[in-house]
């Protein structure tokens, strides 16, 4: 295994040590409490990481004021260089960052390298499009006009992450801001500063080896306070939120009541539908990794499956042998498929839940529960649970972070499975397993799935950056990541030049003099 060889990767990227913000190198000032990073892998005290006061937050935000002037003369191109120079920095720092991620956060050592390709990746989406912020040309009703629309930067974006993909979704929304001519202010999950504090190191060297002003990529550190703060800025044109759909509506409401803009990713009831059609094989890998992967904490793990009456005894049988076969253990070691939870809050909701879910008459199929011993000294590491339940219980209703699968039966016409599957109030990531043409297109038509995402004989997590990211319902209605989603980066403008002597108005309105 890597062992504790956190020590060394601090050392590597530069953070090691108290971390305390100040303006030299890195847009980060902090003078308030000092939070403790726990490592949920071995429950030993990482670092200690200072937090912004508001004094210290109010500084950010006038640096970044002042970066944003400058940074939006710079052609976009240019800007895109820029983020190819930070991919650059990712790929040198891959290892050190991913093991980073995976001590703080949890997650295996294979899904932290994964998580920093995925920034790798946007970096790459958003240097292409540094080239393509295209807008559209009309044809005017006037003689003479000509019209299009243009796309401007918009200013400072805040950034509010969560902790279970600590560095990717800031990387989605940074690198397409950044190439759109905003600045970014970030305020990481509390849980996760430290990877936080190193992505941010690695920026501002490569803004200060450019001679950009530091400000164009800012951090400050602190639990909601902070967040609020940058809620309620009406300096802070754009708000993207990632994380819990309680969060989001505050996030949703403070921005909204000041007329600005939200992006919000917010929380997922993921379901997979298996048909009679289904490859059951494939499905059993799937779900598994969909519901055991990051310990369940992706807002796309799979939190339900609805299986045809026809083929539920196999899949049950299946998925219960599965889940037999998981080893449990510490994230680093790559014989392990299943890393602990964040945190020991996190793992009394699971015991909660599963607890909720027998009393309202659900049946625990798998052991399940908290993991002793001194391989799991953290207490933070639980046995994945496989719950047979029905969909309308409240506890299936509600997204819980930690893996628990839902196990549930439809009988009948695929149209029963799309009402469960959209029977909640979450809307984000959606798959059918089926070999069958029509069952699969109809999932996918307007009266099938309701989601932001829906796949075909895959899980409901794995999503690529290049398609565009979020979902509906309570999952916020925002979308990050591929596609045309840098629009909501940029102010649109629409102009209309006459290049005639005469000044005609639109609609065939008179008007002499
Ligand atoms: C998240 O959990 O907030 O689709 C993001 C996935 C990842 C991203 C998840 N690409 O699983």
């Amino acid at each position: 295994t890597k062992g504790s060889s956190y020590q060394n990767v601090l050392e590597i990227l530069g953070i090691a040590g108290e971390n305390k913000g100040s303006s030299t190198g890195t847009n980060w000032f902090s003078s308030g409490e000092w939070i403790d990073v726990v490592s949920p892998v071995d429950g030993n005290l990482m670092a200690k990481v200072q937090t912004s006061s508001k004094e210290d937050y109010n500084k950010v935000i006038e640096t970044a004021t002042a970066a944003f002037e400058k940074w939006k003369k710079v052609p976009a191109p240019q800007r895109g260089e820029i983020v190819r120079q930070f991919a650059d920095k990712l790929r040198a720092n891959k290892t050190a960052l991913g093991e980073l991620v995976s001590y703080e956060m949890g997650k295996s050592f294979q899904e932290g390298l994964g998580e920093v390709q995925e920034m790798i990746d946007i970096c790459d989406f958003a240097v292409g499009l540094s080239r393509q912020l295209h807008g559209l040309t009309m044809h005017s009703e006037r003689p003479g006009h000509r019209m299009y629309e243009q796309w401007h930067p918009l200013g400072i974006v805040g950034i509010i992450s969560a902790f279970n993909f600590p560095v990717a979704v800031w990387s989605w929304n940074s690198a397409l801001a950044l190439v759109c001519g905003d600045v970014c202010v970030w305020k990481p999950s509390e849980k996760t500063p430290l990877t936080a504090v190193a992505c941010q190191k690695l920026l501002s060297q490569v803004l200060s080896d450019n001679s950009l002003p530091e400000g164009i990529s800012c951090l400050v550190t602190g639990d909601s306070r902070v967040g609020e703060l940058l809620s309620k800025d009406t300096r802070i044109p754009l708000v993207s939120a990632t994380g819990s759909t309680r969060m989001g509506k505050i996030v949703a409401k403070a921005v909204a009541s000041r007329l600005g803009k939200s992006l919000l990713e917010l929380g997922g009831n993921n379901a997979i539908i298996v048909t009679p059609d289904a490859d059951i094989k494939m499905t059993v890998i799937g779900a598994v990794f969909g519901a055991v992967g990051t310990c369940g904490q992706r807002c796309t793990s799979t939190r339900r499956l609805i299986v045809h009456q026809k083929v539920y005894d196999q899949v049950k049988d299946a998925l219960v042998e599965a889940y037999g076969q998981l080893k449990i253990g510490d994230p680093l070691n790559e014989a392990n498929h299943v890393g602990p939870l964040i945190d020991t809050d996190a793992v009394k909701m699971y015991l909660d839940a599963l607890e909720k879910a027998k009393e309202q008459g659900a049946v625990v199929l798998t052991e399940s529960g908290r993991l002793e011993g001194n391989e799991y000294q953290s207490g933070c590491y639980v046995r994945p649970a496989v719950v047979e339940a029905s969909n309308d219980f409240n506890i299936v209703q509600q997204e819980t972070f930690a893996p628990i699968l839902y196990l549930i039966k439809y009988d009948g016409d695929l149209e029963n499975a799309i009402a469960m599957q959209n029977g909640v109030v979450q809307g984000l990531s959606s798959a059918i397993m089926t070999n069958n043409l029509r069952e699969a297109e109809l999932f996918l038509s307007n009266q099938g799935s309701d989601c932001g995402i829906a796949n075909v004989n895959i899980g409901t997590s794995g999503a690529e950056i290049g398609g565009a990211f979020g979902g509906e319902k309570e999952t916020g209605g925002g979308r990050e990541s591929g596609s045309d989603a840098w629009k909501v980066y940029m102010r649109r403008q629409t102009n209309t030049i006459n290049y005639t002597t005469t000044i005609p108005l639109a609609q065939g309105i008179k008007f002499d003099l």
